[in-house]
């Protein structure tokens, strides 16, 4: 069974994770307004503690030309909600990480949408398989509101550790907390593990 021993099977042959329930078609949910995407300004920026001290920067025909792949996944909001069957097709954050090596003091990433919102990950989030830098969704680009023109997708974590209108990965080489973090939602929010709440955190967790 993915994921370890938690979670339940539903009728319909999804297995949830604990403490989720199934949605049908795919809610848009978000703190704040969509914003406008405009291509000319538009960049994709690695920031922070790099292992070259440099910043770098793609945009978006620059970042189309990299290696792009599929990943099917459910996305869980950590209020409950879990849609099911989203194809996601993108670039893999590890190859962002690859390609921009963070300096060694890293410790975790603050990934940065627009408008500020953030999400504070593990490296081994970020490099895990699934996670990817989403532009597509069932074949198609993705809309406005969920989060053209780029979206990180984590799907072992909670939908708040993806950020939609995804415009920086910030390299840190100490524990900061993203928007959700910072207001009573789990630092790392592992689905399978049921880490929602800040509450839940352990005292020597990693970060
Ligand atoms: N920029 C930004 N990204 C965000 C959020 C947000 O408020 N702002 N909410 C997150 C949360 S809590 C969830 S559950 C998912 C929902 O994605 P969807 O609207 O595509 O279903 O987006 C995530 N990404
Ligand atoms: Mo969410």
């Amino acid at each position: 069974m993915a994921g370890g021993d938690r979670g339940t099977r539903t009728e319909e042959g999804v297995l949830l994770p604990p403490g989720q329930h199934l949605v049908r078609g795919w809610p848009v949910s978000h703190y704040g307004p969509v914003p406008r995407f405009r291509p000319e300004r538009w960049d994709l920026r690695i920031t922070g503690a790099t292992a070259d001290g440099d910043e770098h920067r793609w945009n978006l025909e620059e970042l189309s030309l990299l290696p792009h792949t599929t990943v099917v996944a459910d996305l869980h909001c950590a209020t409950g909600p879990t849609s099911t069957g989203h194809e996601w097709f993108g670039v893999p954050a590890r190859l962002m990480l690859e390609l921009v090596p963070p300096a060694a003091r890293v410790t975790q990433v603050m990934a940065w949408a627009e408008y500020g919102y953030g999400a504070n990950l593990r490296l081994c989030d970020l490099t895990s398989r699934r996670s990817l830098l989403a532009t597509h969704h069932q074949g198609d680009p993705l809309t406005a509101e969920h989060g053209a023109p780029l979206r990180l997708v984590v799907p072992h974590l909670y939908g708040y550790k993806g950020p939609k209108w995804l415009r920086s990965l910030e390299y840190l080489t100490e524990d900061r907390r993203g928007f959700w973090e910072e207001r009573g939602y789990h630092r790392i929010g592992d689905v399978w593990r049921e880490q929602r709440y800040s509450h839940q955190e352990e005292p020597d967790g990693n970060p």
